[in-house]
């Protein structure tokens, strides 16, 4: 099928709900699906003996979310799941991507997992494959134990062989409920974040630290796939990294000097180590001062490069880069690349989805690829006859799926694409004022509605499955 808009227009208007994106380059067995977390869904922090996590005190510390929002009942999902996966099967999802609570499995980090919670995913994922629908279980998605952050967190090299040991008991309990785990979500959002600005739990303000924990989290994986192989040889293990396509301001050095410098800590600090066997030179010198060198110690690199079966790709938006002396340690400031529409104020750049595919196939060359979140927030409500018309984000699906056709096209060996996010969910600091679901979510009585978008989902991959026959 030919698409009747080239993938590089910004797709945000309204007219672009009848474009359909190019189906047949995706294989027969393409993991169509879509993402969630367990602390934006679950709710029920407090049952089934679930424990604290960093995001629970971060949450209810005052000032640190939008209008001090909590994930105490979210979507409700722990109770609800059973109906949420009923959405699922009627989107005739393909692939379910979601991620375990680690403090409701372990809730204080270490000893065996809480018999209630692993019964709770027992079901949930026995479900799933009732109904046909291909799991990608995420062991990690930023919610580490509480007392595990009181011991050191991430900067402590020592949550690195908890997370290792946590992930080793999960196999034995659930791998045999799904053929693929992905260790670890945006790691650099958990130590840039959470340890560099503040701005995500658990809330603490130190380059070192968000250093130190960047390494912990890339040993962590790495330790971990070792573990869930030697219990389930057959499953498929990858991480799942946010990949940001950078665009340099100008020509000039300093400029280019600092779009350099960006991409090291957002990009290759994460990917080079998993897929290369190290941290590039250009990350060493950056954290030099931080003494990152001392922090990775003989076969950490080697444990880090255990080779994985995918890359689970998080995309949303580019960014220009250009010299920016104001900015501490990176000296570098971004902007969009387009006029920021969606409501978190990313822009609409369906071509950057396209770019930083073929940047991985071209630097990581044959790397199975998902890309295991891609979506936008929108402000969406709920229209006089019921229904929700998200048609923005009809036009950001299209434009997206398209691009990964033509990287299909290209020679990049793109397996799976989900949409973030099933639900509308807590957005982290955002709170509940950010929607990214192909469903509505009415927090007041808990209500689902398909968007528009989930019936323009559906109906592509059902386009799709006819296609390829
Ligand atoms: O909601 C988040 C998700 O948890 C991680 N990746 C980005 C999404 C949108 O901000």
């Amino acid at each position: 099928m030919t698409p009747t808009r080239s993938a590089d227009m910004t797709l945000t208007t309204r007219s672009a709900m009848t474009w359909q994106p190019d189906v047949d380059a995706f294989g027969a067995d393409f993991a169509w699906g879509a993402a969630t977390a367990a602390y934006q869904i679950e709710g029920a922090v407090a049952e089934g003996g679930r424990g604290p996590s960093i995001w629970d005190t971060f949450a209810h510390m005052p000032g640190r979310t939008t209008r001090g929002d909590t994930g105490d009942i979210a979507c409700d999902h722990y109770h609800r799941w059973e109906s949420d996966l009923d959405i699922i099967r009627d989107l005739g999802l393909r692939a379910y991507r979601l991620s375990l609570s680690w403090s409701r499995l372990q809730p204080s980090g270490t000893g065996p997992l809480n018999p209630v919670a692993v019964a709770h995913y027992r079901r949930l994922l026995g479900r799933l494959k009732e109904i046909g629908v291909r799991a990608f279980v995420t062991l990690y998605h930023w919610d580490l134990p509480q007392p595990l952050e009181d011991a050191g967190g991430w900067p402590a090299r020592a949550t690195a062989y908890r997370f290792a040991d946590y992930a080793g008991l999960v196999a034995d309990e659930l791998g045999d409920l799904a053929e693929d785990w992905i260790t670890i979500n945006e790691p650099w959002c958990s130590s840039f974040l959470g340890y560099g600005t503040g701005a995500h739990a658990p809330g603490r303000s130190d380059l070192g630290e968000a250093v130190a924990a960047a390494h912990h989290l890339n040993l962590a994986h790495g330790l971990a796939v070792a573990n869930i192989r030697h219990r389930r040889p057959h499953v498929a293990v990858g991480v799942a990294h946010i990949v940001t396509d950078l665009v340099t301001a100008s020509e000039q050095p300093e400029d280019l000097a600092a779009a350099a410098r960006y991409d090291a800590n957002n990009n290759r600090m994460f990917l080079d180590p998993v897929l290369r066997g190290g941290y590039p030179v250009d990350v060493y010198e950056l954290y030099r001062a931080q003494r990152l060198a001392e922090l990775v110690r003989d076969g950490d690199e080697a444990t880090i490069a255990t080779p994985v079966d995918f890359l689970g790709l998080n995309h949303y938006h580019q960014l220009i880069v250009r010299h920016d002396p104001t900015v501490a340690h990176l000296q570098a400031s971004t902007t969009p690349a387009e006029p920021a529409t969606t409501s978190l104020r990313w822009s609409v750049t369906p071509e950057s989805l396209r770019r930083v595919l073929v940047r991985v196939e071209r630097d990581y060359p044959g790397t199975p690829i998902h890309v295991t979140e891609n979506g936008a927030s929108f402000d969406d409500y709920v229209d006089h006859s019921g229904q929700v018309a998200d048609n923005e984000r009809i036009g950001y699906l299209s434009g997206y799926v398209q691009a990964a056709a033509e990287a299909i096209r290209e020679g990049v060996n793109l397996q799976g694409y989900f949409v973030w996010s099933l639900l509308d969910n807590f957005e982290w600091a955002e709170g509940y004022s950010k929607r990214f679901g192909l469903v509505y979510v009415d927090y007041h009585t808990q209500t689902r509605i398909p968007k528009a978008s989930a019936a323009w989902y559906r109906d592509l991959i059902a386009r799709h499955a006819r296609a390829v026959g």
